[in-house]
C-alpha cells in the first residue's frame, strides 16, 4: 500500500537519484581561513613607530622611546578613513625592525610604556584593534621577526622573546585576522649596545614550523603571511601588482634551489605562482600609498592618486589576490589629509562601480549543465550568492554560458568568479559580444581563481554576452560572471 509517508520518502529517492553530484576538487584546496582570507580583497596597512619621528625607513635599534610621542593620535580617525577607502581589515606594525614595541610588552623596556606619550599608560595596538571592530575590520598584526635592539638577536635567546611577543598580541587583543612575518632578516643593528653586525641562517635560526603551531594554537582562524606562506604567500615586490597569469598554487623554493623559508624565496616565481603547484598559496600584493613604508614629510606630495590605486585594484584584487595598501600615520598620529582625500576618492570608485551588477537580472542558458541538474544551472553566475555555482559534466572541459539582456546594456568591467573550493580549474575564457550575427570578443583572460577583473579600454554596449571556457584542466566550475559601468 502507498501510503502519503511511502510516497514522499520515493519521490524524495528518485529526485536524490537524478540530482548530480558536486564536482569533485581539483588539485590544492583552500582552507576555511584562506576562503575568508579571500572574501576581505582590500585591507589596510599601518606603518607607525619611532621612525615616523626620526624619518627613517629602518630604525637601528638605539631609539630613545621619548621620541614616540604622537600628541593627537586618533585611532578612530585613522580606522574611519581606512574603511572610507573600502578596506575591510587593517594591520599594524606592532613591531618594526627597530624593535620598538607599539604596546606595553612584558618582554622588553623598548616599547611605549617609557616614552612621553600618554605618560607611558598608552597602548596602539589596543586602541587600533578597537577601533577596527568599532569600525567593522578585521584586525591583523606585523611582528617583525628582524629586531635591532635586542641584545638577544641572532642568539637562541631571541626566539623565546618573539614567540612571547606573538603570545602577548594573539591573546590580548581579540581576534586577529591576519599574522604579517617580513622577510627582512639580520643585518646591522644596535643589539643591546654591541652595535655590530648579525646574520643569521634564514632557513634554521627562526624555527618557524613552531612559531606557526603557536599561532594555530592560539589564533586558528588567522592566516599566517610570509614569503613562503603558510597560508597567504607575498607576491613578490612591493608594487602591489600580482602576474598575469596568477595562479593561487604555488610551491617556494629557496633562493639557491633549496627549501624555502622566509627571506630566502626564488621571488621572481611569487606574481605568477605555479599552475598545478601543490598548495594552495594565493598572493597579498603589498604596496604603499607614498614612497615609503613610513611618513615622511617630503613625501606629502607623492601621494598616490585614486586613478593609481584604481590600475593596483585591477592588478592585485582583479588577479585572484588581496591588496594590502600601507597608509602610514604621520606624527600627530593622524592620516595626512592628502591620503585621506585618495582613500575617498577610491573608495568611492569601489562603491560606485561595483554597487550594480547589470547582469543581475539577464538570462542565462549554457552548452552543457551538470547532470541537467538545476541546481548547477547557468543562471547561478549572475545570482549574487556566493554559494551557487554553474558546473558541467566531469568530461566538458570547454563551454560557454551566454547571458541575455531584457535590453542593450553598456559596460566596462568584467567580475568572473571561480568557486575556488573545488580549487583552480579553468586556464584560459574568452568573452565575446554578440554583434549583428556574429560574436565578437571583448575580452580574455588566464587565471581567474577567487576573482579575475577586467577593465575594458572603452564601454561595450551589448544585448548578449557569452562567456566561453576555451581551456581548463578540470570541468569548470564557475560561481559569479557579472558586469559593471565605471
Ligand atoms: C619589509 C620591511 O623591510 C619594510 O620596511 C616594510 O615593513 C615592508 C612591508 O616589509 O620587509
Amino acid at each position: 500500500m502507498i501510503t502519503r509517508r511511502n510516497f514522499l520518502t520515493a519521490s524524495a529517492a528518485l529526485a536524490a537519484a537524478r540530482a548530480a553530484s558536486a564536482p569533485a576538487p581539483y588539485g590544492a584546496i583552500p582552507t576555511a581561513r584562506q576562503l575568508r582570507w579571500h572574501e576581505l580583497e582590500f585591507t589596510g596597512f599601518l606603518h607607525f613607530t619611532v621612525n615616523t619621528f626620526t624619518g627613517k625607513e629602518w630604525g637601528y635599534g638605539d631609539e630613545d622611546p621619548n621620541i614616540f610621542n604622537p600628541a593627537r593620535f586618533d585611532a578612530d580617525a585613522i580606522v574611519a578613513a581606512l574603511a572610507a577607502g573600502g578596506m575591510r581589515g587593517v594591520i599594524l606594525t606592532c613591531k618594526h625592525h627597530d624593535g620598538f614595541c607599539l604596546w606595553p610588552t612584558k618582554t622588553t623596556d623598548h616599547c611605549i610604556r617609557n616614552s612621553a606619550w600618554r605618560l607611558g599608560k598608552g597602548d596602539v595596538v589596543s586602541e587600533i584593534s578597537q577601533a577596527a571592530r568599532r569600525h567593522n575590520l578585521k584586525f591583523g598584526v606585523y611582528l617583525s621577526p628582524w629586531d635591532r635592539n635586542s641584545a638577544e638577536y641572532g642568539k637562541p635567546g631571541y626566539l623565546p622573546i618573539y614567540r612571547q611577543q606573538l603570545t602577548e598580541l594573539l591573546t590580548g587583543y581579540g581576534e586577529i585576522f591576519e599574522v604579517w612575518h617580513d622577510g627582512a632578516n639580520g643585518g646591522d643593528g644596535f643589539y643591546g649596545g654591541a652595535r655590530e653586525k648579525r646574520t643569521i641562517d634564514k632557513n634554521a635560526y627562526y624555527q618557524w614550523p613552531e612559531t606557526w603551531d603557536l599561532v594555530r594554537r592560539l589564533q586558528p582562524g588567522a592566516v599566517i603571511f610570509s614569503d613562503v606562506g603558510p597560508d597567504v604567500r607575498w607576491v613578490g615586490n612591493e608594487r602591489g601588482i600580482a602576474g598575469d597569469p596568477c595562479w593561487e598554487t604555488f610551491d617556494p623554493v629557496g633562493v639557491d634551489g633549496g627549501p624555502a623559508s622566509p627571506g630566502n624565496v626564488r621571488d621572481k616565481e611569487s606574481p605568477g605562482g605555479h599552475r598545478h603547484g601543490s598548495r594552495w598559496l594565493p598572493p597579498e600584493c603589498d604596496v604603499s600609498i607614498r614612497p615609503g613604508w613610513f611618513w615622511h614629510e617630503n613625501e606629502n606630495a607623492r601621494v598616490k592618486q585614486p586613478a593609481q590605486l584604481i590600475d593596483l585594484y585591477y592588478q592585485s584584487v582583479g588577479r585572484g589576490g588581496t591588496l594590502l595598501l600601507n597608509v602610514p600615520p604621520n606624527r600627530d598620529g593622524l592620516l595626512p589629509a592628502e591620503d585621506i582625500a585618495s582613500l575617498q576618492g577610491f573608495g568611492g570608485y569601489l562603491r560606485k562601480t561595483f554597487g550594480t551588477n547589470l547582469a543581475a537580472r539577464a538570462k542565462a542558458s549554457a552548452s552543457n549543465v551538470r547532470g541537467k541538474d538545476k541546481a548547477y544551472a547557468p543562471a547561478n553566475l549572475l545570482d549574487g550568492r556566493a554559494e551557487t555555482f554553474w558546473a558541467t559534466d566531469d568530461s566538458v572541459l570547454t563551454a560557454d554560458a551566454t547571458i541575455e539582456f531584457a535590453r542593450p546594456t553598456t559596460f566596462r568591467v568584467i567580475r568572473m568568479v571561480e568557486e575556488i573550493r573545488f580549487g583552480q580549474r579553468v586556464d584560459a575564457v574568452v568573452v565575446e559580444n554578440w554583434n549583428a550575427g556574429t560574436w565578437e570578443p571583448v575580452a580574455q583572460a588566464t587565471s581567474i581563481g577567487a576573482r579575475r577583473l577586467i577593465r575594458l579600454q572603452n564601454p561595450v554596449t551589448a544585448t548578449r554576452l557569452r562567456l566561453r571556457v576555451t581551456q581548463a584542466s578540470a570541468s569548470p566550475v564557475l560561481n559569479e560572471f557579472a558586469v559593471f559601468g565605471e
